[in-house]
């Protein structure tokens, strides 16, 4: 395990474990009845942390899906969840309800992987096309993919990943506005330079033009992962 860091929050929210001894989690949704998934890539796994009781704190860690290529980006298309896998985009429904996925249904195997930033972000549009982060194959170099470095769009029913915007070295972070459904997307710039330079920036994509991501959840209450400490936090207002 890496060292452990001080967490810091604004004055008047509070801050809690959720779930932990989790295997590097990252990307979280939750499911229209208001449980928790999370992606952790490392285990090629999909795990979903149901809070039953609703006393703040995860009842269990379940397995939804397992055997997966390092599944990252997740997102819900009605109740059926969707992620983004190294190479693949796939549709796990989970027909019976018991928070297991029964099959696995293709949309595409053309997202771009090899060399550095192998995760890839997800994102649904209002219109259902999904919305796919692909970060540089390098640390600081001139790509020679344009499908890297970039937001790829995939069609509602699938197939190849075409270029929606350029320029973002790598966006960990997609998020879909509420009302006007604009793209936003974080861009994590080079590495080796410590934790404050560069500046990063977040970037509002206009089409034509262009954390780990936090999920709110039905409780109002904010859900981060924390893919060092192996956790999931949960924030909110001091009563
Ligand atoms: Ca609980
Ligand atoms: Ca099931």
């Amino acid at each position: 395990m890496s060292k452990p860091h001080q967490l810091k929050i604004i004055e008047g929210l509070e801050i809690s474990v959720f779930a932990d001894n989790l295997n590097k989690p990252r990307m979280l949704a939750f499911n229209p009845t208001g449980e928790l998934y999370v992606s952790l890539p490392k285990a090629g796994q999909v795990a979903v942390l149901p809070d039953h009781d609703r006393d703040g704190v995860a009842d269990r860690i379940m397995v939804f899906a397992d055997g997966l290529d390092r599944p990252h980006g997740l997102a819900f298309s009605g109740d059926v969840l969707v992620a983004a896998e190294n190479r693949r985009l796939v549709k796990l429904p989970d027909l019976d309800g018991d928070l297991k996925a029964d099959r696995e249904q293709r949309l595409s195997t053309d997202l771009p992987s090899g060399g550095g930033h192998w995760t890839h972000s997800l994102v649904i549009g209002t219109d259902g096309v999904y919305y796919i982060s692909a970060g540089s194959s390098c640390n600081v170099c001139e790509e020679k993919d344009p499908r890297r470095a970039a937001a790829l769009l995939i069609k509602k029913d699938g197939g190849p990943a075409e270029i929606y915007a350029r320029g973002l070295r790598n966006s960990a972070g997609l998020a879909r506005h509420p009302r006007t459904g604009e793209l936003w997307a974080s861009n994590n710039g080079r590495d080796r330079l410590g934790d404050d330079l560069p500046p990063e920036e977040i970037n509002r994509i206009v089409a034509g033009g262009r954390p780990v991501a936090p999920a709110v959840g039905p409780d109002g209450a904010l859900y981060l992962s924390d893919d060092r400490q192996g956790v999931v936090y949960r924030i909110t207002a001091k009563e």
